[in-house]
């Protein structure tokens, strides 16, 4: 089956269409539209158990529904490596599931309940999930066989496979991994990967023996040039994503990292902590969209950049919001909107967005919400929580 789907369809409609494809093989599969990430449940039917493959902060929630929508008991929470573009929801999940934790034990993960090795296998129901050491897109990636089913993680794709430039990757080791070790499984197998960037569901081994254009006659040189073409950006998010990831998702001082709320059309929502943390660590700029005025009277955080979304006189929409924007603020970082309470700067997040950039909004603002009495700065906001700010 190698549907082309409309990338641009809602995640409703993407994990309903998703859900419904492959619920007959036991195999939920669902969809995080920023880094186009599956993430994959797996259920035995007669003793309800499941585990969960490469599951994604933001879908906590849903997730945590399909489970329930299906009356499953989690058993396995399953990472294929420690990503690079997203934030893992696998220490929240076991935490308030019960599951156990399962990481390749090469990728440097800690406080995982399970190390994985190459072989190593985890019971779901009266059958095994196997785990695949394929060292290529990270050094510990590993892909796991259940039943029919091959979850590929980064290592094949469809039509490709991860990228090798970063993270301990090598080209050579994944051409070795996939030619030898997945290939020899039954053309019939399934293939399900973590990511796919235009539409496309899923594949079988067969298939992209045929036809992967990296892979389908050429060489194991060949395939090393290809991979050393290719450029790619770095993700955006590999600063924030990968030491977050290496603690199952769970800050520095423990606490899951997981509280972003999603967003239809940007990021997401921070709270300032985080949006304080990541600032802190580097991993993010921070662009001001409060007018000129407001930062001089009220104050703001040293460092940022002004990019006004409104404009005096009326407080109309700067009709140069996205010239400055460019402008000033490189597209290699997740931006982080900030104004007086957090409204302004959704619409600011949605714009910057729609122009290519990872756009978040940060909840409450510089001056927090107005409590009874009307005043600011009283219970919440970056100002209230003792942040670093200044007043000229
Ligand atoms: N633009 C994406 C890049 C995503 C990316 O590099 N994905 C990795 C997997 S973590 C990959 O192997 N991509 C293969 C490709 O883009 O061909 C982002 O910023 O997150
Ligand atoms: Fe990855």
């Amino acid at each position: 089956m190698n549907n082309e789907m409309n990338n641009n369809m809602s995640n409703n409609v993407n994990n309903e269409m998703n859900k419904e494809m492959n619920s007959a093989k036991n195999v939920i599969q669902l969809f995080d539209q920023n880094s186009s990430t599956f993430t994959y449940i797996l259920f035995d039917e007669s003793s309800r158990e499941a585990a969960i493959i490469d599951p994604v902060d933001q879908h906590i929630e849903r997730d945590l529904a399909a489970l329930d929508g299906q009356k499953l008991k989690l058993k396995w929470v399953i990472e294929t490596h420690a990503h690079a573009d997203h934030l893992t929801s696998a220490g929240a999940l076991a935490q308030r599931t019960g599951a156990r934790t399962a990481v390749p034990a090469q990728c440097g993960i800690g406080g995982a309940d399970t190390m994985l090795n190459d072989g190593t296998t985890m019971a779901l129901g009266a059958d095994k999930i196997a785990a695949i050491h394929t060292p290529g897109h990270t050094a510990g990636s590993m892909c796991f066989i259940w039943r029919d089913a091959l979850f590929t993680g980064d290592t094949l794709l469809i039509g490709g496979c991860g990228r090798t430039d970063f993270q301990s990757g090598n080209a050579g080791a994944m051409y070795d991994a996939i030619t030898q070790k997945l290939f020899s499984l039954p053309d019939a197998t399934r293939v399900l990967p973590a990511h796919d960037y235009k539409g496309r569901l899923e594949s079988t081994i067969g298939e992209e023996k045929r036809s992967n254009p990296r892979l389908a006659g050429k060489s194991r040189d060949e395939f090393i040039q290809i991979m050393n073409e290719l450029n790619l950006p770095p993700p955006k998010l590999i600063d924030i994503a990968l030491p977050a990831n290496q603690r199952l998702g769970a800050s520095a001082d423990g606490l899951p990292e997981c509280n972003v709320q999603p967003a239809a059309d940007y990021a997401g929502n921070l709270p300032i902590a985080l949006a304080h943390d990541w600032w802190q660590r580097g991993a993010a700029v921070i662009v001001d969209v409060r007018t000129q005025a407001e930062r001089d009277w009220v104050g703001m955080v040293p460092g940022t950049v002004s990019v006004p979304w409104k404009k005096y006189p009326g407080m109309a929409v700067n009709p140069d919001f996205d010239a400055t924007l460019k402008a000033q603020i490189a597209n290699n970082k997740p931006v982080l909107f900030l104004c007086r309470s957090g409204v302004r700067s959704i619409d600011a997040a949605r714009r910057a967005q729609s122009l290519g950039y990872t756009a978040y909004n940060i909840l409450e603002g510089f001056e927090g919400d107005p409590d009874a009495a009307r005043h600011r700065s009283t219970h919440n906001g970056w100002r209230h929580a003792g942040y670093a700010w200044v007043q000229d």
